[in-house]
């Protein structure tokens, strides 16, 4: 079932993952400008840092750095070396490049190849790629990491969701990969044409590239028959493939920690945080060759712990809450989108597919607004009639429901609209973002 790495015991793991730290830094002293220069302001040896248990003394590398550094300043290797270049989704700035070599490649379709394998993916079956094909790592990662594992690829990308539907209905894939809000909107797509569950061939969805919460795979699983797991990762690191949940536990990924040591830091001080505390994910590439990194700081917010009772021994990590940069601060309360989704999981009857609205008033968020579908199926079941007075009182009904869960669960006072099933947009393809500023 696993490869040997994966069930290695925690000691063994520890000595590799020194080994490849020094190695690291040794290459890193030889051939990176930015990380000599680095060290030397931080008052650091590459000599000092003697195994993984050190990692914490060396700098942190931030999203800024590689902006700084723009196109191909943090390299190790000559531009001429590189396989291929990748750039982060990041919708505000100058793109963040990344440049892999073939090893790199090859480590990517190394880590790809055993998530999908940890999701269910298994070599023959074909894989329905909807991932963004280009500068974004997720298309080709999978598209790379599935061939590597012996699967049949259908690199369809994102988008044309009519189309998405017939080649499933036609192909047959056992497997897809696509963001859990393009997953909903092909689940619409299905729905709308009456097709059932039973008749979907798909057995395995391998979502991610955004944060989702258990009701967004309740829906997704219960409308594709699918078993649904989160993939995680970032174009940074590598791309998809940084970790993955098995099929069987789902709840947590394991953080394939044998090429990406994670670490959780305070968001203020940037001190190392104990074992389970939440915090932001930092990450080091013990392995890369062409754009290695220490510790990144990833701005992602989750908790690491080992799971006793799980298949293998790499470290776990929680469900991202959220990026720092998506966190809104209402009146003094931190509120992520995930919070806000989880409130709808306590509601039946809502749909997964909303919008927050943050009024903003000097810089500071002074009011959130709240958009939610309720599903046609409630108004069916209650033999209500759309626009009559009575599907407006439970239009106020549900307002009010959801205003108090918000207020119970997160703390926060929000002025709720309640809207009519697919009315509100979808995604057409990849990420979506839940905030409209
Ligand atoms: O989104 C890589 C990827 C592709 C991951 C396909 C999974 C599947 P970037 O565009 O660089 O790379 O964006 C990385 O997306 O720092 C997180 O904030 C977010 N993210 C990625 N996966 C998850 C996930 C790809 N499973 C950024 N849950 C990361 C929550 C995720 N957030």
């Amino acid at each position: 079932m696993n490869t040997e790495i994966e069930t290695l015991p925690l000691s063994a793991l520890r000595k590799i993952q020194s080994e490849r730290l020094i190695t690291l830094l040794d290459l890193l002293k030889e051939k990176s400008p930015f990380y000599q220069k680095r060290m030397q302001e931080s008052g650091i040896r590459f000599e000092d840092i003697k195994g993984i248990e050190d990692i914490h003394k060396l700098p942190i590398t931030y999203k800024q750095d590689l902006r700084d550094h723009y196109p191909f300043g943090l390299l190790t290797v000559p531009r001429s070396a590189l396989a291929r270049i990748h750039c982060s989704s990041g919708t505000t700035g100058r793109p963040t490049v990344v440049g892999y070599t073939q090893e790199d490649i090859d480590l990517f379709t190394e880590v790809v190849a055993r998530s999908l394998k940890a999701a269910g993916a298994e070599k023959g079956m074909l894989l329905h790629n909807a991932y963004g094909y280009g500068i974004f790592t997720g298309g080709l990662g999978l598209h790379y990491g599935a061939e590597g594992l012996g699967m049949t690829v259908l690199p369809i990308s994102g988008g044309m969701t009519t189309r998405q539907v017939d080649l499933i209905m036609d192909f047959k894939p056992e497997v897809i990969c696509c963001s859990p809000s393009y997953a909903l909107t092909i689940a619409d797509e299905f729905a709308k044409r009456g097709i059932t569950p039973e008749d979907i061939s798909l057995k395995y969805a391998v979502l991610g590239s955004e944060p989702w919460t258990e009701i967004v795979r309740k829906h997704i699983e219960d409308r594709l028959g699918v078993v649904a797991t989160n993939i995680y990762g970032l174009s940074e690191i590598i791309g998809p493939g940084v970790a993955i949940e098995d099929f069987e536990e789902q709840g947590g990924s394991y953080i394939w920690e044998d090429h990406f040591y994670p670490e959780i830091l305070d968001p203020l001080t940037k001190e190392p945080l104990p074992l389970g505390s939440e915090g932001v994910l930092v990450l080091t590439t013990l392995t890369k060759k062409g754009m290695p990194l220490l510790r990144y700081w990833t701005n992602d917010i989750t908790r690491l712990y080992y799971d006793e009772k799980g298949k293998r021994n790499m470290i776990k990590m929680a469900p991202i809450v959220g990026r720092t940069d998506d966190m809104l601060i209402v009146r003094g309360v931190n509120v992520y989108p995930s919070q806000i989704e989880e409130v709808f999981s306590a509601i039946p009857g809502l749909l997964p597919n909303y919008y927050l609205k943050p009024l903003i008033k000097e810089q500071m968020v002074v009011a959130l607004g709240i958009d939610v579908e309720l599903a046609d199926e409630v108004l069916v079941q209650q033999q209500i009639a759309k626009g009559s007075a009575a599907h407006t009182a439970l239009k106020e009904q549900y307002m009010q429901q959801v205003a108090a869960e918000v207020k119970k669960r997160v703390g926060i006072t929000t002025s709720v609209v309640i809207h009519e099933q697919d009315s509100l947009p979808k995604c057409e393809a990849g990420k979506i973002n839940r905030i409209i500023k």
